[in-house]
């Protein structure tokens, strides 16, 4: 049945009816081994059930993708079990409290699309030191409204620098300067209690070159050579260059790092110091299958898939977006099915919009960051134009069923210009001189900017270049308070809670990355650490200043104190408004057409409840009339659900310079 093959023509057959009848034997041959490690672990006849009504529902599609992937090899079967084997003992080793967790989530598979849902993300060092000190901060996380938490990567690094913990040299120890595994586990016990889901990243494209793997590989140990790619002249490296992309030019040209020791040319897509593992190796599949189990038995909800689109390469192409990526994620997802099935993958491909959705499935990716409408807004904030941004809400927002967009404005990464250059050519922006304006206007060089950005990664040879900076520095705080200016100060503020505004009211899961909460600046001090200066994205990584919570209760009217107040205050108010309004949950979104190009304006419908948001991107109040928003369906009175304020669709609707409404039926 099994014909020798080589890799480009796997040996099992392409035809549906025949794969079907390849993935129920191969089933039937590794149901003995699968009872046996029941056995050998005792495990109760309850719980094999749930496990094997699973693996019926998913096992003739992750065979297939195995095949796909791997059944080219000689020893496919030998990994097709150790596969199975290794997920039998994640259901087996499975904490009861979170098996309870994942039988809630099977019977509800849209729990994170409530409008309950709100996330932070922030480094444990930074915000509170370590961990321990963290789940002290759990009542603020309540007070502000928080129902899931991403905490920034926490595991064992490399000394120096570790690219902000995503070059870990093991997963299953964290960082000790931020505690223990315990403490880990701890953490998100009390989470749970608390309704705060807990999210970690899985860092999954490479290891740090200090860990176990890598370290063996310098020793010379074939097997783990494989983990990684090694080449030991330059031949094919430059033949895989004639096709990729520069990710972090600055770091270092090209895609590979020559390592001494070994002699050989290691990839490394990101820091040098960062070796991108080789999935075509089965072993390296499983490892990390391995690993992420671990990882999901910590108690996390949700995995933050780091570097998705990188992890599959061919020569000839970009290596980026593969199919190959997509085969894995899938496997994986299929797999957590199976074994972890209350866990959730979110994507993280900061990627053309067209791709970025092809992670997206329930299947594949639950949920994934949104990074073209995090561009967009600031696009719409710098031009005071929200057309591009329509342009691209009006076909690119809709998701699958199931899935959900995980909304934010800011996170520990830079901004790139990930929109659609047809998307921009529509509306007759040139992307290319558009990309150029808004790095110009958000480096604050643009003659009028409010911006306070600084460069990331500009490329050398073709001057491109991400921005990096804090919300509140991006949106003209800092210049204003410099200026002590306070209409620039208003309008500062404004423009902040006019993006939350909609982040918070967009379909999908609004992720503040915290101190935005308070209005926090830039911080130029990273350049004083060399493990930092390198990477500018370290000045809009500032440490929590909890002086801002401690005079949230007191009330003197003198200095920053006030406008700290105000911003934590009114973001609060925001998200505990979002609660009440069940029009925000579920994806129903569409655009309303108001005629006016510095408006946006959607309405948001969930069972019967409606919502229409209207925000103004112009520093000059706006108005239309009234009656456009019938067609949003509110009747003709309603009622700003954040003012209180009614009005009437027979009349004009003004908007005050960055004003925001989201209107109900009274
Ligand atoms: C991710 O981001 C992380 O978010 C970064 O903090 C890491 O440095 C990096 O991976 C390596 O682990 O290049 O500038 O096109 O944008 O995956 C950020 C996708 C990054 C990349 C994204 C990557």
């Amino acid at each position: 049945m099994i014909r020798l093959n080589n890799k480009h023509n796997s040996g099992m057959s392409q035809d549906p009816a025949e794969l079907r009848f390849e993935a129920d034997l191969s089933l039937q041959r590794l149901t003995p081994r699968l009872e046996a490690y029941w056995d050998s672990v005792q495990l109760e006849n309850a719980l094999r059930h749930e496990f094997q009504l699973r693996l019926d529902t998913v096992w003739a599609e992750l065979f297939q993708l195995l095949v796909e992937l791997y059944g080219w090899r000689y020893d496919f079967f030998y990994h097709l079990e150790s596969i199975l084997l290794t997920a039998a003992a994640a259901w087996a080793e499975r904490p009861e409290t979170l098996r309870a967790v994942d039988r809630k989530r099977i019977n509800n598979p849209d729990w994170f699309l409530s409008q309950k849902v709100v996330g932070g993300a922030l480094y444990v060092d930074l915000f509170s030191e370590n961990l321990s000190k963290l789940r002290e901060s759990i009542g603020y996380f309540q007070q502000l409204g928080l129902t899931y938490l991403h905490l920034m990567p926490l595991f064992a690094v490399r000394p120096g620098d570790s690219d902000g913990g995503y070059a870990i040299s093991n997963y299953r120890s964290v960082d000790p300067r931020l505690g223990t595994i315990d403490d880990l586990r701890q953490l998100a016990d009390d989470l749970r209690e608390a309704g705060i889901c807990l999210v970690l990243d899985f860092v999954f494209n490479h290891t740090s070159d200090d860990h176990y793997w890598a370290k063996q590989a310098q020793a010379g140990n074939r097997e783990y050579q494989q983990f990684y790619y090694l080449f030991p002249s330059r031949e094919i490296p430059d033949q895989y260059e004639a096709t990729l992309r520069e990710i972090f030019p600055t770091v270092r040209r090209g895609n590979f790092t020559w390592h001494d020791g070994m002699q050989e040319w290691v990839w490394t897509t990101f820091n040098s110091f960062q070796w991108d593992l080789n999935y075509s190796n089965p072993a390296v599949f499983r490892a990390m299958l391995e690993e992420m189990f671990f990882l999901a038995q910590t108690g996390v909800d949700i995995l933050r898939l780091d570097a998705v689109a990188f992890i599959w390469k061919e020569m000839g192409t970009s290596c980026e977006n593969l199919e190959g990526a997509h085969k894995l994620v899938q496997a994986y997802n299929r797999l957590a099915h199976i074994a972890t099935p209350g866990l959730v993958f979110k994507s993280e491909a900061i990627v053309h919009p067209d791709e970025v959705v092809r992670y997206i499935g329930s299947n594949k990716c639950q949920i994934s960051y949104n990074p073209t409408l995090m561009a967009l807004l600031w696009e719409s904030l710098a031009t005071t134009e929200t057309r591009l941004l329509r342009k691209s809400l009006s076909h690119r927002h809709q998701l699958p069923e199931h899935t959900g967009w995980v909304n934010y404005l800011r996170c520990h990464d830079d901004i790139g210009w990930t929109f659609d250059d047809a998307d921009a050519a529509a509306l007759g922006i040139n992307a290319f001189d558009h990309r150029q304006f808004l790095n110009s206007f958000y480096t604050g060089q643009y003659p009028g900017s409010f911006a306070r950005g600084v460069p990331f990664q500009e490329h050398p040879d073709t001057g491109d270049v991400r921005i990096a900076g804090t919300l509140a520095s991006l949106a003209g705080l800092e210049q204003a308070i410099e200026n002590n200016d306070k209409v620039a100060i208003e309008m500062a503020v404004r423009r902040m809670l006019l993006l939350q505004g909609i982040t918070l009211a967009v379909s999908g899961i609004p992720l503040l990355y915290l101190g935005e909460e308070w209005g926090m600046l830039n911080d130029y001090d990273f350049v004083k650490d060399p493990a930092k200066a390198g990477d500018t994205r370290w000045v809009h990584r500032p440490k929590m200043q909890w002086e801002f919570l401690e005079s949230l209760n007191e009330d003197f009217e003198e200095g920053v104190a006030p406008l700290r107040r105000r911003i934590f205050r009114s973001l609060q108010q925001l998200i505990s408004i979002r609660k009440t309004l069940p029009a925000l949950a579920g994806q129903d979104m569409e655009l309303v057409e108001v005629r006016n190009d510095h408006v946006l304006c959607f309405v948001r419908e969930n069972s019967g409840n409606r919502l229409i948001v209207v925000g103004n991107f112009s520093s000059q109040p706006q108005t239309f009339a009234g009656n456009r928003l019938r067609t949003g369906g509110l009747g003709r009175f309603f009622e700003d659900a954040i003012t209180k304020k009614t009005h009437a669709t027979s009349e004009d609707l003004m908007l005050a310079p960055y004003e925001i409404m989201w209107l109900c039926r009274v």
